[in-house]
């Protein structure tokens, strides 16, 4: 599949920057660093590199809010169906984590993931044309928003059920492991979801098998509308891992090269043969999916978010350090939403798929007394017998 035009000067998966980053650890990790650690550099060099990563960041994040500024609109418009969840505010913790995997590693996400499949390298075109149901989405218009899909890219899912990536990631990594290879498994989830059962499942056989994994938790303190203070006894989630004596940390996720550096550590930690748990506190900047009005904030609440804006914060980054300036920021504006427009409009050029259709990609082999019955059709044919 082709990259993404807005990356074709941009190869975040080869970066190498070291800087302090701002992570708090719980468990000291005993870990040997892999081949993606990145190298030390000094001075002149480590500022270039500094430099032309955080251009680099700037540009996917805002390729990503205006990829999910549009699908918001095109949800509005009907162009969209089902459910739709963006990640607007996010987008710092979307590209310093997966800047931090090979592109032979496994993800696994929630249903909030069209970011992830952007960063991942995945055609945007392709995500788009999924959200629409069209025939050229990655999952051949079937999946829809909550369940982009594509194993060329290694990315095995979006999952709309709370907590239901997580045994899959966790199996996912078993079988890395059963077959001793060197990939690691990053399975990412929000706060809501470290009360599901699965969740201390998951860590629990991880830590007993010592499984290539990274639990990621995306801490936008609100799983739909209700706090994490509300939700859980111990909001400091991170700590979780303690229970199952996993290394763990928690970094803010509106600094996308601190996420890089405390990804870094905890693939490195994985790919090693010890699970890590990674805790990503940001701010979810509008509702839980694009019909959700947020009744559940204040007006101040909203009001202070902006404070929280990873890519407003990050601009400001670029202007003070004299790396870009307010005419050059604005040109690559014009230029991202010109491009995202294109991209919507392959989209809705794309045809849907045939309704015979609708079944083939259900299971991977066929499976006995599956039902077949297309949309209208009766539950038995005429001899009495189930379709
Ligand atoms: C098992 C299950 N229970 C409830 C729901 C309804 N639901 C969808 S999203 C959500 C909140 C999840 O919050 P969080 O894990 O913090 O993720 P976020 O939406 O903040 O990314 C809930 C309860 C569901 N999809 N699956
Ligand atoms: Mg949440």
């Amino acid at each position: 599949m082709p990259a993404a035009s807005h990356r074709e000067d941009a190869d975040l998966t080869t970066a190498k920057r070291t800087t302090t980053s701002s992570v708090a650890s719980t468990t000291k990790s005993t870990t040997t660093r892999s081949k993606s650690t990145p190298k030390k550099t000094k001075g002149a060099e480590a500022t270039t590199q500094l430099d032309s990563q955080l251009l680099d960041f700037y540009r996917e994040m805002l390729f990503i809010r205006r990829f999910e500024e549009r699908c918001a609109r095109s949800y509005t418009q009907a162009l969209i169906g089902g459910y739709c969840h963006l990640n607007l505010g996010e987008e710092a913790a979307v590209v310093g984590l997966m800047s931090a995997l090979e592109p032979t590693d496994y993800l696994f996400t929630n249903y909030r993931e069209h970011g992830y499949a952007i960063a991942r390298n995945i055609d945007p075109k392709a995500i788009m044309a999924e959200l629409y149901g069209r025939v050229d989405g990655v999952s051949k218009g079937w999946g829809g928003s909550m369940h982009l899909f594509d194993l060329d890219h290694r990315l095995l899912g979006g999952y709309g059920i709370v907590g239901g990536q997580l045994p899959l990631a966790t199996g996912a990594a078993l079988a890395i492991d059963y077959h001793r290879q060197s990939e690691v498994v990053m399975c990412t989830m929000g706060d809501g979801t470290t009360n599901i059962g699965a969740f201390h499942e998951s860590l629990n056989i991880a830590q007993l098998w010592k499984l290539p994994i990274v639990y990621v938790i995306i801490n936008n303190f609100l799983g739909m509308g209700t706090t994490v203070e509300r939700s859980s006894a111990e909001p400091h989630l991170y700590k979780r891992a303690a229970a199952y004596q996993m290394p763990s940390a928690v970094v803010d996720g509106t600094d996308a090269v601190a996420v890089l550096e405390a990804a870094r550590v905890a693939v490195a930690s994985a790919r090693s043969g010890q699970p890590y748990l990674l805790e990503v506190t940001c701010h979810r900047l509008r509702g839980h999916s694009v019909v959700d009005p947020a009744k559940y904030r204040s007006a101040q609440e909203v009001e202070e978010l902006t404070h929280f804006d990873p890519i407003q914060l990050l601009a400001d980054q670029l202007i003070s350090r004299q790396l870009s300036d307010a005419a050059s920021l604005e040109a690559l504006n014009t230029a991202v939403l010109a491009r995202i427009e294109e991209i919507a409009a392959f989209a809705e050029a794309s045809a849907h798929p045939d309704v015979s259709t609708l079944f083939d990609y259900t299971y991977a082999s066929p499976v006995v007394n599956d039902s077949r019955r297309l949309p209208g059709q009766a539950l038995f044919d005429e001899t009495g017998a189930a379709r």
